[in-house]
């Protein structure tokens, strides 16, 4: 007999205890159906891959039960029972998922975009403003690299700090309820491996904030036991050392076995309660779970458990477990009454028949709805073909495609395309209307297919930053020169007074006003809560800036050198950059990345690898103001609008003299526009950033041995130069230089594609277009260093020069 108080957080009358805990069960048992038929699919072949969350079921119940409405989750592939129990997931969106259905209204994650069990919910509404997030359940979308979620959680838990703490916020009742959110991370063991896990970990400790992650631990990450992964084999063993106490703040750390479903209810109840009213972390590590289907379905588990393990694993399986439970449940209260969750074990089989049937039904709907629009289309694509046929010369050829076409049983898009696109090579020397109605149908459903494929890299409505339109500064009669850090400092400044949701924070970005002092002073005005200091954790800076940013906050999150936000990589590349793109502008994290770089000393602090960044970053718009007041610009551009973006200020100007602008705040550099600053006809040269001072100093050597060069500044390397004005100038200057400080073949190499090839600038050319670059190896150290590594002055008048020479030998003779 057990004697057990089933829910610790409120009273429940005996009934209603049993329709949970039955109907928790049936969830279960759902969750783990879907699995099993899921898997099928894929070794059939009608998915390509499938990830479960098999073995994980019980602890997602207890974890569902505790989860409100505002609340956010990061998490894993694992947690499908989680999902179907908050009613987020259910098993027809499981297939939809596993087939890829790309209709984010039939697939509500990712459109298809991702591989099943990559979950998100949907934070805007069709015109890109915010749903009110309070009033439903908040999944932040998955990312498969193992511990990418991490860093995002952080921010996440964060804004609720935010929320809390700053008077000026409590107006946004859409966004927050008093800062009451809690962010529930999942983690599998082995992923805590990873550096994301250990640096939010500790940064969550230091900044206190309401998140509580879960550690599903069932020994493994794929074959690889907890032996070669966890010090000590026990993850919580080891994080000890974070439990809070008396003097110290610090986590709260539970261990639960993962099969106990009572104890797991229990845990978590008091988890959600100590994080939701203290704003406490919470660390639950989630022992003794098991992985019945094995990792995926790329591979069986026999390979490398071994008989002992797999028997326990079948012993100890936590739906098995919990069966047993349910049939051995028997409570006595004080009055004699006796009371059984089921009378027998043919109550729960009753239950386990349903469910087989409304996963297998499900599993049909879904496959119909994949399915079915593509054998219409099959249908159209016969019937033009057909028609095509009946006039051609090569019908025996065009015969032979239709049949190819309708033999397949499960018609792809790919082989509806890749047959109509082939019929048109047979009838390349044939013109009748049949032949034109076929090629509007395929250049028409290509385009349609396309968008489900590639649309929303950036926003798609009228408010995207690209439409921003440029007010330029203007300046008082008697504008002073000042450094040009004031600039910056006294635009941040009035942002910081516009508008409230801004917080700007980096490693010595609070206090002293960041190293460059462009926030000087700041924090005393705005407080710390907008304007402060974090710990030297990049990756983790930039997960608390997504975060934020995910909660309709406007964080602009500041990483000290450019050479240093390679530390974040994977967290601007997998999951900043896709964001937009991976739920289909159905989540957004606007978040600005404000940083340093080009020329200053040496290997660690010249950042300039452009080319990295242009390739790795595809999603976020990458801008290189040549000034603090174009720099300042671009970020009251990006404020008025909602996307990301990453601001590359130049370290070695902050210094230099710029008139300080009288309408801070509200000018504003275009996204995706060049700027012409010196008109010339003999060359154009295109730079950016630090660099154009050379090329300007250069420019001037250059007009007195009559070279007259016109000079563009790139300002926006992602998007460049939407308008093609470097096409306009070619157009008159017949050649083309471009100069960066990147390794050869890096941003200049980008900028070269994108104007010879993508503006055609190759109709215009009289000259072999040609770069300047840095040398291939990370700059060295001191003023020879630099100038043996970097363009100098020299090196571009002799790279222009020998452009000119090559033109008109006699005009421009040898130099050497
Ligand atoms: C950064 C990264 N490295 C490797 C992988 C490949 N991978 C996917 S899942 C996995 C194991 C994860 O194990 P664990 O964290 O214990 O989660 P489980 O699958 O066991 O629930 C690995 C190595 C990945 N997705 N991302
Ligand atoms: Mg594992």
């Amino acid at each position: 007999m057990i004697k057990t108080s089933p829910k610790a957080s409120k009273k429940l009358s005996f009934d209603e205890f049993k329709k949970e805990v039955l109907s928790d069960y049936r969830i279960a048992v759902t969750s783990r159906e879907c699995s099993a038929i899921g898997r099928r699919e894929v070794l059939t072949g009608k998915a390509k891959f499938g990830i479960f969350g098999g073995g994980k079921e019980v602890p997602q119940l207890a974890m569902a039960k505790v989860f409100k409405k505002g609340d956010w989750r990061s998490g894993y592939y694992r947690d499908q029972t989680f999902m179907m129990a908050i009613g987020e997931y259910s098993p027809q969106h499981f297939f939809s998922s596993l087939y890829a259905h790309p209709d984010i209204n039939v697939e509500p994650y990712s459109a298809g975009r991702q591989m099943n069990g990559h979950f998100a919910t949907h934070s805007l509404k069709e015109d890109g403003t915010w749903k009110d997030l309070t009033a439903q359940y908040n999944v932040s979308s998955d990312i498969s690299t193992t511990s990418g979620q991490m860093p995002r959680l952080l921010g996440l838990a964060e804004a609720s700090t935010k929320f809390r703490k700053i008077k000026a916020l409590k107006s946004k009742t859409s966004l927050s309820k008093n800062g009451d959110e809690v962010a529930w991370g999942t983690i599998g063991n082995a992923s805590t491996s990873e550096g994301p896990f250990f640096e939010t970990f500790n940064a969550a400790g230091v900044l206190q904030v309401p998140m509580v992650i879960s550690i599903w631990d069932d020994n493994y990450g794929i074959s690889v036991p907890a032996k070669y992964q966890t010090t000590k084999e026990n993850i919580s063993e080891v994080l000890k050392g974070f439990q809070r106490d008396d003097n110290n703040k610090g986590y709260e750390i539970f261990v639960v076995e993962g099969w106990n479903y009572t104890q797991l209810v229990d845990i978590y109840s008091k988890a959600a309660k100590i994080a939701r009213e203290e704003h406490v972390p919470v660390l639950i590590h989630v022992r003794e779970l098991t992985q019945p289907f094995g990792h995926s379905t790329s591979g069986s588990h026999e390979r490398y458990k071994n008989k002992e393990r797999l028997d326990w694993e079948k012993e100890f399986d936590c739906i098995v477990k919990m069966r047993e439970w349910i049939i051995h449940f028997e409570l006595e209260d004080q009055e004699g009454g006796h009371f059984k969750l089921v009378e027998n074990e043919q109550e729960l089989l009753t239950i386990e028949k349903e469910v087989k049937k409304e996963v297998a039904s499900a599993r049909r709907a879904a496959w119909n709805a994949y399915i079915q629009p593509m054998i219409e289309e099959r249908g159209a694509l016969l019937d033009l073909l057909s028609e095509v046929a009946a006039k051609s010369e090569h019908k025996i050829f065009l015969d032979k495609l239709k049949r190819e076409l309708a033999a397949f049983d499960e018609p792809l898009r790919k082989n509806i395309l890749a047959i109509g696109r082939k019929s048109l090579i047979y009838l390349r020397d044939e013109n009748f209307e049949e032949k034109e109605n076929l090629q509007k149908w395929i250049q028409n459903y290509r385009a349609i297919q396309q968008r489900k494929y590639s649309s929303h890299l950036h926003s798609e409505l009228p408010s995207k930053a690209t439409n921003i339109k440029e007010i330029e500064p203007t300046y008082d009669e008697e504008a002073e020169l000042v450094d040009a850090r004031i600039v910056l400092r006294d635009n941040f400044e009035k942002i910081l007074d516009q508008q409230e949701e801004v917080l700007i924070f980096g490693e010595d970005s609070g206090m002293i006003g960041d190293v460059n002092q462009g926030l000087e002073g700041l924090q005393k005005k705005f407080g710390e809560e907008r304007v402060y200091d974090t710990g030297i954790r990049e990756i983790s800076i930039i997960g608390q800036g997504i975060g934020l940013a995910m909660r309709g906050l406007r964080p602009i999150a500041e990483i000290q050198y450019l050479d240093y936000l390679f530390y974040a990589t994977t967290a601007i590349m997998d999951d900043l950059a896709t964001l937009h793109y991976r739920t289909v502008g159905k989540q957004k994290a606007p978040l600005i990345i404000r940083t340093r770089g080009h020329r200053l000393e040496g290997i660690w602090h010249s950042g300039s690898q452009m080319g990295a960044m242009i390739n790795l970053f595809r999603g976020i718009y990458l801008l290189v103001p040549r000034n603090m007041t174009k720099a300042a610009g671009f970020y009251n551009t990006l404020l008025k609008s909602d996307e990301p973006a990453i601001v590359v200020e130049n370290l070695n100007g902050y210094r230099l003299k710029e008139q300080a602008p009288n309408n801070l705040g509200q000018f504003t550099t275009p996204i995706g526009v060049v700027e012409t600053i010196k008109d010339g006809i003999d060359i154009t040269i295109v730079s950016y950033g630090s660099t154009l001072r050379l090329v300007e100093e250069a420019s001037k050597d250059l007009s007195q041995v009559d070279v007259d060069v016109e000079i563009i500044d790139a300002q926006s390397l992602l998007p460049f130069d939407l308008n093609h004005d470097v096409l306009t100038s070619i157009q008159k200057t017949n050649r083309l230089i471009i100069i960066d400080e990147d390794v050869p073949g890096g941003a200049s190499a980008y900028l070269m594609d994108q104007i010879v090839n993508k503006q055609k600038a190759y109709y215009y050319l009289d000259s072999q277009p040609t770069t300047i670059t840095a040398k291939a190896h990370r700059p060295a150290y001191g003023t020879d260093g630099d100038y043996f590594s970097k363009p100098s002055i020299n090196d571009i008048f002799e790279g222009v020069y020998q452009v000119m020479h090559e033109a008109d030998p006699v005009k421009y003779e040898s130099l050497y």
